[in-house]
């Protein structure tokens, strides 16, 4: 299991220790959401946060774009350390040379996808990922509900993934329950935010111990 906090839950009063506290605890990848208040109606994380970030761990980073026509800031992101650059193929632009860009790069590619796209949609673009990142929720912010429909697409990336060969990654109101559910279906990566991992008075080592079993 790839277990990936999601640092906008995090506590900003403390990020730096935030971040440190996480690595020591067993945290796999750092996933930070970036967001242009047009793709979604929020705003966040600013650049200075992934700096401070990036300064902090040796571990992987993920950004995951929700901003429109992502072609453009690839570069950026890539500077400023990530190491998987998740786009949205619904934001706009030509996803397929995006993510040539991003693999020229030499980072990893993902795309991640809507509650309501469905795979049909983004199929050609499944050989081009290492990293398929579905999301449970509607994007956009923390503490939403989880969408069942979206299981479908789940078991069905499941099922494809033995041609193409990218990582499961589900994003939104993952809880432990749905943790053990869904890496029993092949699933291979978790987004933890206030579902499973933040707010919880409870050491991050216990909880990611927990939660890797
Ligand atoms: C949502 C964002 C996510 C959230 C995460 C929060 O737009 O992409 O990464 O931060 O879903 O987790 P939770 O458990 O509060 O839904
Ligand atoms: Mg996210």
């Amino acid at each position: 299991k790839i277990l990936c906090p999601s640092m906008m839950c995090a506590n900003y009063d403390y990020l730096k220790e935030e971040v440190i506290n996480l690595d020591r605890a067993g945290a796999d990848i750092f996933h930070i959401d970036v967001m242009d208040g047009i793709f979604v109606p929020n705003f966040g994380m600013g650049l200075q946060d992934i700096q401070c970030i990036r300064k902090n761990t040796k571990k992987p980073i993920d950004v995951h774009l929700m901003i429109i026509n992502p072609e453009n800031y690839v570069e950026l992101f890539s500077e400023l350390g990530a190491d998987i650059i998740y786009i949205h193929p619904e934001a706009g632009g030509h996803p397929a040379r995006t993510l040539e860009k991003i693999r020229a790069l030499n980072k990893f590619r993902g795309i991640a996808i809507n509650p309501g796209t469905s795979i049909e949609t983004v199929i050609e673009l499944l050989a081009l990922v290492d990293y398929v990142l579905v999301m449970t929720v509607n994007p956009g912010f923390a503490g939403q509900r989880y969408l069942d429909f979206v299981n479908q697409k789940i078991k069905k990336l499941v099922l494809l993934k033995k041609d193409y060969g990218y990582k499961i990654m589900v994003d939104g109101a993952i809880s432990p329950e749905r943790i053990n559910e869904l890496s029993k279906w092949g699933v291979d990566g978790f987004i933890l935010g206030t579902s499973s991992l933040f707010g919880k008075n409870e050491d991050y080592k216990d909880i990611l111990e927990r939660l890797k079993k």
